[in-house]
């Protein structure tokens, strides 16, 4: 009994929507700059209640901070999952507090019926399909070294699918880069020892891309010639290394989408009824792209 005291608005926060949202971590220039764009579209003029939670790419971090959201009776909770699977049990626990769930660029695979609100992010399998169409007609044959984003999340599982399953044949070599610069760069100073023969890579994004430039470099080879590189997200050094000529074919995977998140927040909580997916859309760049456009970039 009273267990409603806390869905009525009251307190110092007035009539601000409190929305909990849980970041999957702040491994890359793209998740900055969609933490960025949350923050700026999540405010007290447009509305919010604002807690940010960064997992620092942890699943039991997220977890933990999703049931901290369920606990102060958030009225929204928003949430990145850093991999599909594995949320069943949170899932309900916020289903059963009846409190929506707005999915935030990655998806999950869960069991729970009608898991949450709305889901709104890019189409991943497009963005690795685009890649390998440009590879099959620039570089048919190709021989490459994928690196991939953190295993088991839905940005890798669907973008090696998409890409695989046009290049497969060509791929001699595979390892994670967990989305870091760090670790691409680690990754692919193993790669160049174990597939010496490699004349691409095929990275999940922009970070581990120029990770793996420095490692290239540092091996005496050119990275764009010697090793051709696609890759996948389009932030600022991204752009700037496909102009000056180290990455070869950059997709884009668009971030600032803070704005329709908080549109579909305050929708749901208005209980309008909204689209159950929201596709972000984006591009893609050759070694033609100007100087000028990715001086324009605001990421
Ligand atoms: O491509 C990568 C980030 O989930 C789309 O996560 C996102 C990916 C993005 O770490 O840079």
């Amino acid at each position: 009994s009273g267990s409603d005291d806390d869905s009525t608005s009251g307190g110092g926060s007035g009539d601000l929507i409190k929305v909990g949202f849980s970041q999957l971590g702040a491994e890359s220039g793209w998740r900055t700059a969609n933490t960025d764009s949350v923050k700026a579209a999540f405010t007290k003029e447009n509305g919010f209640d604002l807690t940010f939670v960064d997992a620092q790419q942890k699943q039991e971090n997220q977890i933990k901070a999703i049931r901290d959201f369920i606990d102060q009776g958030v009225d929204v909770i928003a949430f990145s999952p850093v991999v599909e699977t594995g949320w069943d049990q949170v899932l309900q626990e916020a289903k059963d507090a009846e409190i929506p769930v707005i999915l935030v660029d990655r998806t999950v695979k869960t069991t729970v019926d009608d898991p949450f609100a709305t889901y709104i992010g890019s189409d991943f399998e497009k963005e690795g399909d685009t890649a390998a169409q440009w590879v099959k007609t620039n570089s048919p044959d190709a021989k490459i070294f994928e690196l991939q984003g953190t295993l088991g999340a839905s940005a890798q599982v669907d973008r090696e699918k998409a890409f695989d399953a046009v290049m497969g044949d060509n791929i001699i070599g595979k390892a994670s880069g967990n989305f870091t610069r760090a670790e691409g760069k680690a990754a692919t100073e193993a790669a160049l020892q174990a597939y010496p023969d490699m004349t691409m890579i095929f990275s999940h994004n922009d970070d581990m891309a120029l990770g793996a430039i420095e490692a290239i470099e540092a091996a005496g080879k050119t990275p764009g010639k010697d090793i051709q590189i696609v890759s996948i997200d389009g932030v600022k050094d991204g752009l700037q290394a496909l102009h000056d000529k180290k990455i070869n074919y950059v997709v884009e995977c668009n971030p600032v989408y803070g704005d329709q998140i908080a549109d579909l927040a305050k929708k749901i909580v208005a209980g309008d009824t909204v689209e159950k997916k929201t596709i972000v859309t984006d591009q893609a760049f050759d070694q033609t792209i100007t100087q000028d456009t990715i001086d324009a970039r605001k990421y």
